[in-house]
């Protein structure tokens, strides 16, 4: 558990980062009690300067008694330095929040989403994971829905921003549109096609039943943070040319009959959520509108005509922001609040 103080010394793993880097921006944005900050990634980056609020820190590597003296390490440096580093962390008492899937199953593990379930943060043992960025804008929408009509299964179809990929695959979208612009040859490094001008229904690596990693991510992270086994979940998640915010078509099943007013009601009134959806407007939210806010934004509301008791929604949130660092810091703040 973290314990009470005025200020705490933080880690951010993984600085250098796409995370990493939005991490030490939400700190200071949302002014968290710190009293100092370190900062870690790999080799390439030791003696690196970076910025928080006035000062300038330098990026250091880890080693085993990094973490002495911290008091809550924000981790986004790839599930194998989580593996590795998070017990160190944890066993040196620091509080780790961590942004990779390493943990999110473990059965010790809470998984977290402040809005959702932040009493599983009672629980936790030194490590507290953080969803996956599709998983979170998703079940901020289901969780209150679920409440009200019991959800029975949802289709999920996303349209996943490249910065979900890390800065690497920021830098090829970039780099691939100026080439084809410019009729230059596009090089691949990160994806296995193109992404500019493209379509690629694969994200994380595929599994034997025909799924992607990121998909199974989604149907068993969500029941875990629901705390509902019995919710069917079927995903296809797809990478779009897009640098910021993930977009998501949602299908859902629901025991008992919900109209879409009510859901529109019940959405409104959820922290963290905004209804943006006036379609004769043409207002629904598009990833170049949320780019950089804090909630999840749901337009497109409507009853699926074709069973009994169905609901269609479209979903954006910024998947560096709502989808990681943003939902990490919540937590932390969370931590705080309960010291
Ligand atoms: P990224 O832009 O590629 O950044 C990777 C970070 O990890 C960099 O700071 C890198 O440091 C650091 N790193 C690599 N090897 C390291 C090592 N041996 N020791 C310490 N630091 C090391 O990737 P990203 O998009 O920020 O994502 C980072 C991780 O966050 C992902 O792998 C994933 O586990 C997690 N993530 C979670 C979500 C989510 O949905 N919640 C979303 C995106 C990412 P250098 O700059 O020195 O290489
Ligand atoms: O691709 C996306 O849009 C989200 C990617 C998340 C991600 C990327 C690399 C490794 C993860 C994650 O959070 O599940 C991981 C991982 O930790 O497995």
């Amino acid at each position: 558990m973290l314990k009470k103080k005025e200020n705490y010394v933080v880690a951010v793993v993984g600085a250098t980062g796409a995370v990493g880097n939005e991490m030490i921006k939400t700190l200071a944005q949302r002014d968290f009690p710190v009293a100092r900050l370190r900062l870690f990634a790999s080799e390439r980056s030791e003696g690196r300067i970076m910025e928080f609020r006035d000062t300038e820190i330098p990026v250091e590597t880890l080693n085993e008694k990094s973490f002495e003296g911290i008091d809550v390490a924000l981790f986004s440096a790839g599930a194998e330095r989580s593996k590795t580093w998070a017990p160190v962390a944890a066993g040196s008492g620091c509080v780790v929040v961590d942004n990779s899937s390493q943990w999110r199953m473990d059965p010790k593990v809470p998984l977290v989403v402040p809005e959702v379930n932040p009493h599983d943060l009672k629980w936790h043992k030194g490590i507290i994971a953080n969803p996956n960025c599709s998983t979170i804008q998703m079940v901020v929408v289901l969780k209150p829905i679920h409440d009200a009509a019991g959800i029975k299964r949802v289709v999920v179809t996303t349209f996943q921003s490249v910065s979900g990929t890390g800065q690497k695959a920021i830098d090829e979208l970039m780099q691939q549109t100026t080439d084809l612009l410019n009729f230059r040859e596009v090089k691949c490094n990160v994806y296995p096609h193109q992404i500019a001008f493209n379509v690629l229904p694969h994200i994380d690596k595929f599994l034997d039943n025909g799924y992607t990693r990121e998909e199974m991510k989604m149907v068993n992270e969500t029941r875990k943070i629901i705390g509902d086994e019995s919710i069917r979940v079927t995903a296809t998640t797809v990478r779009v040319p897009v640098f910021r915010c993930h977009s998501e078509s949602l299908n859902i099943e629901t025991g008992k009959k919900i109209t879409a007013n009510e859901v529109r009601a019940i959405l409104s009134a959820t922290p963290g959520v905004i209804v943006y959806d006036v379609p004769e407007k043409n207002i629904y939210p598009v990833p170049i509108d949320v780019a950089g806010k804090d909630e999840t934004y749901v337009g497109r509301i409507r009853e699926d005509e074709t069973i009994e008791n169905g609901i269609n929604i479209w979903i954006v949130a910024d998947n560096l922001r709502k989808g990681a660092a943003l939902n990490a810091v919540q937590i932390a703040e969370k931590l705080v609040e309960m010291a």
